[in-house]
């Protein structure tokens, strides 16, 4: 009786144990619903082939699932994994293709 209680305790602990490691794997995984979107402003875009190259640039940066530039409003939208990339490295990555760029809107889903 009593090694069989001791028996599904272990079995128990074991199902538990295995559980917890399976979640981190599937926190790191890529999922959409991780996924960030930031819009920058890019106030030196000055004509319309701007927002072509601000683009390129950030699609460009490993983790940026899509991006996007507006000349009218001076601005670039960015979706990324945040896991992968971050803000900062956007803003570097629009510096070196010439412009000057702030974050505009705070990250919303
Ligand atoms: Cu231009």
């Amino acid at each position: 009786m009593r090694l069989l209680r001791m028996v599904l305790v272990l079995v128990l602990v074991g199902l538990v144990s295995a559980c917890g490691k399976d979640e981190p794997a599937a926190v790191n995984a890529p999922n959409a619903a991780n996924l960030k979107t930031v819009t920058l402003s890019v106030p030196g875009m000055t004509c319309a082939a701007c927002p072509i190259t601000v683009r390129k640039a950030l699609e460009k940066v490993p983790g940026v699932v899509r991006a996007q530039a507006d000349f009218d409003s001076k601005t670039a939208t960015v979706r990324f994994d945040p896991a992968r990339t971050d803000i900062k490295a956007l803003i570097a990555a629009v510096k070196n293709a010439g412009y000057a760029a702030t974050l505009k809107k705070p990250a919303a889903k």
